[in-house]
C-alpha cells in the first residue's frame, strides 16, 4: 500500500477506535477543453496518479470529527447542525448539505485524510475532497448513488457553500477516471468515451507555478457570467441556435459589433476552443501527439489573450516551455489565475528540460515551482487495507 496511505491509516488509528473503510480520490488534469464545460463543450481530462486517501468510519454518534492530515486541522460538527464554516471545511459541509437535500441519511462519522495532491494548484483538490468525500460516504452509509448522480452532488456542493459555479469536468473525471485514457466528456448529453493515452515517448509534466491569485473564484464566476450574456445576444441572432456548440468563431466574428469587446472575446475563445477540443480527440486517435501538442499552445494564447485568466508567472512558464524543442505542448491547466502548466515533453529530454524551466523560473520570480510526473489513473476507489 502507499506510504501516504499508511499515513493516514496510522493517524486514524492514533485518533479513533473503529476499523475504518480506507478511499483514494485522485486529482485530474485536463487535456483540453479549458473553460468549456460550464459552455456546454466537450472536454477532455483524466484522473490522475495523484491524490488524497480518506479513512473513514460510522461512529454511532451524531458527530462529525474529521482531521485534514496535510494541514494538521480538524472539523468538528454536529450532524444536525450542518452551517458553512471557512476554506476547505466548506468542501465536505458542501457535500453533507447537498445530501441532507436529497434527504440521504447521514450519521456520525470518524475520518482522517491527506495524501500528495497540492492544494489551491490547478489539480481540482477541492473536487478530489468532494467526490471523494460522496464516494466514501455513499459506501459506509450505503447511500445507493451512482457515479454520476455523485459527480452531479459534488458540484452542486462546490456551488453551494465554496460558491464556485464550477462546471461538471472536475468531479466527473475524478469519479471516472480511467487508467490510460483520457475522459472525452461531453457536457451536455453528461456521457463519455474513453480515449487511449498512451504517450509512450512522451512525459505529461505538471509544473506547479506556486501561485494563486486571491481573486481566482471571483473572476471565475465572471467570466461565466460574461459568456452567459454573449450567448444570449449570439442566440438572438436567426439560425444561430441556443448553444455555443451551434456556433462557429467565423459566426461569432460575423457579430462582433453586436457584442462588447470583452464579451466578445470571451465567446470567440470557447467556440476556438470547442474546434480544439475535436480535433485534439481525432489527433490522439490517430496517435499523432505532435499535432495535438501544437493544440495546446493555441489554447495558451486564448486563454491569455481572449479569455484573460492567465497571470505573467504562468506566461513565462509556457513560454520557457515553447522554447525547448522537445516540448510539444504546454498550457495553463485549469481555472487560471495562477496554478498549473500542463507540458507534453519527449521522454528522454524531459528530466532536464523541466529543471531548466523550473530553475529559470525561480530566478525570474523567486518562487520555487514543483513539477509532477504523472499518468492518467483511475477515478476514486475504495482501497483494500494490507495490499500490496
Ligand atoms: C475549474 C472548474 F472547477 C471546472 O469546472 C472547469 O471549468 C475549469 O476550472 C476550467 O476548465 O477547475
Amino acid at each position: 500500500m502507499a506510504e501516504n496511505a499508511n499515513i493516514i491509516l496510522q493517524l486514524f488509528h492514533q485518533q479513533f477506535a473503529e476499523e475504518p473503510q480506507l478511499f483514494f480520490s485522485p486529482g485530474r488534469m485536463n487535456l483540453i477543453g479549458e473553460h468549456i464545460d460550464y459552455n456546454d463543450g466537450f472536454v477532455l481530462p483524466a484522473a490522475i496518479n495523484k491524490g488524497i486517501w480518506i479513512a473513514i468510519a460510522p461512529n454511532q454518534s451524531n458527530l462529525i470529527h474529521c482531521i485534514a492530515a496535510d494541514i494538521n486541522d480538524s472539523l468538528i460538527v454536529d450532524v444536525d447542525n450542518i452551517t458553512k464554516q471557512q476554506g476547505w471545511k466548506n468542501y465536505i459541509l458542501g457535500v453533507l448539505h447537498v445530501l441532507q437535500q436529497e434527504h440521504k441519511n447521514i450519521q456520525g462519522f470518524h475520518c482522517v485524510f491527506g495524501g500528495n495532491l497540492p492544494h489551491g494548484a490547478g489539480l481540482s483538490s477541492s473536487a478530489a475532497i468532494e467526490a471523494g468525500f460522496l464516494f466514501a460516504l455513499n459506501h459506509i452509509f450505503s447511500l445507493q448513488l451512482n457515479l454520476l448522480q455523485m459527480a452531479l452532488l459534488a458540484q452542486q456542493a462546490e456551488h453551494s457553500y465554496p460558491g464556485v459555479q464550477c462546471g461538471i469536468m472536475d468531479m466527473y473525471a475524478n469519479l471516472f477516471g480511467k487508467k490510460e485514457h483520457a475522459i472525452l466528456l461531453d457536457c451536455v448529453s453528461l456521457q463519455h468515451k474513453w480515449v487511449p493515452l498512451l504517450l509512450s515517448q512522451y512525459e505529461i509534466v505538471l509544473i506547479n507555478s506556486a501561485v494563486h491569485h486571491s481573486l481566482a473564484s471571483g473572476e471565475y464566476n465572471k467570466r461565466r457570467a460574461e459568456c452567459k450574456e454573449g450567448l444570449n445576444v449570439l442566440s438572438a441572432v436567426p439560425g444561430y441556435g441556443n448553444s455555443f456548440r451551434n456556433i462557429t468563431p467565423q459566426m461569432v466574428k460575423q457579430q462582433q459589433a453586436l457584442l462588447p469587446e470583452i464579451i466578445y472575446k470571451r465567446c470567440l475563445y470557447v467556440v476556438e476552443e470547442m474546434e480544439r477540443v475535436q480535433l485534439a480527440a481525432d489527433y490522439l486517435q490517430q496517435n499523432n501527439i505532435a499535432a495535438f501538442g501544437s493544440l495546446l499552445y493555441e489554447t495558451h494564447h486564448g486563454l491569455q489573450h481572449l479569455y484573460e485568466v492567465s497571470c505573467p508567472e504562468i506566461d513565462y512558464l509556457v513560454q520557457q516551455a515553447k522554447q525547448q524543442k522537445a516540448v510539444i505542448g504546454a498550457r495553463l491547466m485549469g481555472g487560471g489565475f495562477g496554478g498549473t502548466v500542463i507540458c507534453i515533453i519527449e521522454k528522454q529530454a524531459a528530466q532536464n528540460i523541466v529543471q531548466e524551466i523550473v530553475n529559470n523560473y525561480r530566478q525570474k520570480f523567486n518562487i520555487q515551482a514543483e513539477a509532477y510526473f504523472v499518468q492518467p489513473a483511475s477515478g476514486t476507489h475504495w482501497v483494500p487495507i494490507n495490499a500490496e
